[in-house]
C-alpha cells in the first residue's frame, strides 16, 4: 500500500529514460484528470521547490566540471528531501493527486543502473529522504535508447550533462527500469512508448482511472 492511500491523496510517478515522452504524457495525464474533476499537482525531480530547482541546475547544467557518482547521488536525494517535505507530503495530506516527473526509481535507474552506485546506498537514502512514502502508481515509459535519443534531437534545445552520456548508459538505465517493474509488478506498470502520443496517452488513462477510483473530488 502506498503512503498516499492512508491520507486520501494519490502519488503517481512518471519514469523512463530521456526523450521517451514523459513530459508530453504528464501534460496529457493532467488534462485527463481535470476532465474527470480532479485538479492534480504536477511537479518534477530533481526540482519542485526553489532549493531543489537550484540543485537541479547544479547537477544537470553542462560546464560545472566533474560531478562524481556519489556527489550526483547525494544531490538527487537532497533535492528530493526538500521536495517531499515541502510539496509532496503536504499535497498528499491535503488529498491531492500528485503527478511527479521522476522520483526515487530514477535514482535506482540512473545512479544505480547507469553509474553502478550500490543499491543499498540508494535504499538507505530513500529511507532518510522519504520514510514510508512510495508511489501508488509508477508508469515506466519504455523505448529503445535510439528511439528516445532521436526524439531528443528534434526537441529544439541542447543536451544536459546526463543526456550527453552514450547509448550504452541509456540501455543500462532502461534495463534497470525494467528490473524495477519486474520486481514490483503491482506498483510499476510499463507502457510501450514507441507508439504514437495518443495511443500512449490512452494506455496511461486506463492506469490513472484505476488508481484515482474512489478519490474525493
Ligand atoms: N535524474 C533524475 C537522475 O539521474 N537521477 C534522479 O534521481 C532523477 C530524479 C532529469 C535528468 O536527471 C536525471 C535523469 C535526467 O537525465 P528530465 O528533465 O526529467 O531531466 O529529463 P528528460 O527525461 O531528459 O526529459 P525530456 O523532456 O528530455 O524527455 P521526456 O520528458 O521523456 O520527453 P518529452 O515528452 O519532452 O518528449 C521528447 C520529444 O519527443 C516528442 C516530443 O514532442 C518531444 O519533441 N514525443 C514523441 N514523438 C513521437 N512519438 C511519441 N509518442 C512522442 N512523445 C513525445
Amino acid at each position: 500500500m502506498g503512503y498516499a492511500d492512508a491520507v486520501r491523496g494519490r502519488f503517481i510517478t512518471f519514469e523512463g529514460a530521456e526523450g521517451v515522452g514523459k513530459t508530453t504524457q504528464i501534460t496529457r495525464a493532467a488534462a485527463h484528470l481535470r476532465a474527470r474533476g480532479i485538479e492534480p499537482l504536477v511537479t518534477r525531480e530533481p526540482g519542485g521547490t526553489p532549493l531543489a530547482e537550484k540543485l537541479r541546475a547544479l547537477v544537470l547544467e553542462p560546464g560545472q566540471g566533474a560531478v562524481g557518482a556519489t556527489a550526483e547521488l547525494l544531490i538527487m536525494f537532497a533535492a528530493r528531501a526538500s521536495h517531499v517535505t515541502d510539496v509532496i507530503r503536504p499535497a498528499l495530506e491535503a488529498g491531492r493527486c500528485v503527478l511527479c516527473d521522476r522520483f526515487t526509481d530514477a535514482t535506482e535507474a540512473y545512479q544505480g543502473g547507469g553509474r553502478g552506485v550500490e543499491p543499498d546506498w540508494i535504499r538507505a537514502l530513500a529511507g532518510i529522504a522519504h520514510p514510508g512514502l512510495l508511489p501508488d502508481l509508477t508508469i515506466v515509459f519504455d523505448a529503445p535508447a535510439e528511439v528516445a535519443r532521436a526524439r531528443i534531437s528534434t526537441r529544439g534545445f541542447g543536451e544536459d550533462r546526463i543526456e550527453a552520456e552514450d547509448t550504452a548508459f541509456f540501455e543500462r538505465v532502461r534495463r534497470a527500469y525494467l528490473a524495477i517493474a519486474a520486481r514490483e509488478p503491482k506498483r510499476v506498470q510499463v507502457v510501450d512508448a514507441t507508439r504514437p502520443e495518443a495511443a500512449v496517452a490512452a494506455s496511461v488513462a486506463v492506469l490513472l482511472d484505476a488508481v484515482v477510483a474512489g478519490m474525493d473530488r
